[in-house]
């Protein structure tokens, strides 16, 4: 396992100033361990839950060097993106943790609007848009007892360093401080984490229907070995999605990847 002490990986004390700034007295987001370059704040963040790091710990990169999507999938990572990892030991059950991937992209898509005024839409499960186009992904991990939030954004990454389906705040035009950007996810992320902690998926479900984007249109998912088209009609109230087939029978999804037709 990786060592957060290796020295390859130089933590960088004026990051870690910038970001404890624009956290403030936000829980969420410390203690915080800012790399110059790191090979993925997740391998940071399962070392450091493994040494038992507290509940709040970020670990926050300007570059990856292998950082990785679901299933082994690359998260293309150059200068100019956020890449995070948050330290979680929520108390609910584990068949809820899941639920955590839309909590946090409810959290982050509500940061990138108050902090740019762009408004993403969530693409169930893990992915925020812009423009059909892939702005940010969420990763969620468990290690022994805590769980692992990854987040990775395009803020002013050059285009042309991103894979051809992605974009960036940049990109549509608008100007954005990472550092910024980071405090008002920590703060959302805080309140909506709170909120599942006391009370379940239910106010998350009612604040997400806004951001979700493909409601009423037609889909297709892919989950597994299954691949089925219809219309997506709602999240379910433990986060499922709900797809209605042609057949008219309902679905529901825990996992899959979603593809708007339009
Ligand atoms: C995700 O996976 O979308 C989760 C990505 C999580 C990244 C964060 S960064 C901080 C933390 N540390 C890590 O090492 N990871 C987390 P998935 O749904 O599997 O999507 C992966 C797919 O997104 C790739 O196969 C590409 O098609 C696309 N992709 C790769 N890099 C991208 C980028 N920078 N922007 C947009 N799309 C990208």
């Amino acid at each position: 396992m990786i060592k957060v002490s290796d020295p390859k990986f130089k933590k960088d004390a004026s990051l870690e100033v910038k970001l404890a700034q624009t956290i403030g007295d936000c829980p969420l987001g410390k203690p915080v361990h800012a790399f110059a370059s790191v090979s993925s704040t997740m391998d940071m963040a399962h070392a450091l839950a493994a040494e038992g790091a507290p509940e709040g710990t970020l670990i926050w990169a300007a570059r990856q060097e292998k950082g990785r999507g679901r299933l082994g999938r690359t998260w293309v990572s150059p200068e100019g993106g956020v890449y995070l990892s948050l330290i979680l030991r929520p108390k609910r059950p584990t068949t809820e943790i899941s639920q955590l991937s839309l909590v946090a992209g409810l959290s982050v898509a509500q940061a990138v609007q108050a902090v740019t005024s762009l408004m993403p839409s969530i693409r169930w499960p893990n992915d925020l848009l812009v423009n059909d186009r892939k702005l940010c992904g969420i990763l969620v991990e468990a290690e022994q007892g805590s769980v692992l939030i990854g987040i990775g954004i395009n803020v002013s990454t050059p285009i042309a360093a991103l894979p051809p389906e992605a974009t960036s705040i940049l990109a549509a035009g608008l100007p954005c401080d990472a550092y910024l950007l980071t405090g008002e996810i920590c703060r959302r992320l805080q309140k909506w984490y709170a909120a599942w902690t006391s009370k379940g998926f239910a106010p998350v479900r009612v604040a997400l229907r806004p951001w979700i984007g493909g409601f009423g249109g037609p889909v297709r998912i892919t989950a597994g070995a299954t691949e089925m088209e219809g219309i997506a009609t709602d999240l379910d109230d433990s986060g499922r999605l709900l797809v209605r087939l042609d057949s008219g029978i309902v679905r529901s999804f825990g996992m899959g990847e979603v593809t708007l037709l339009r």
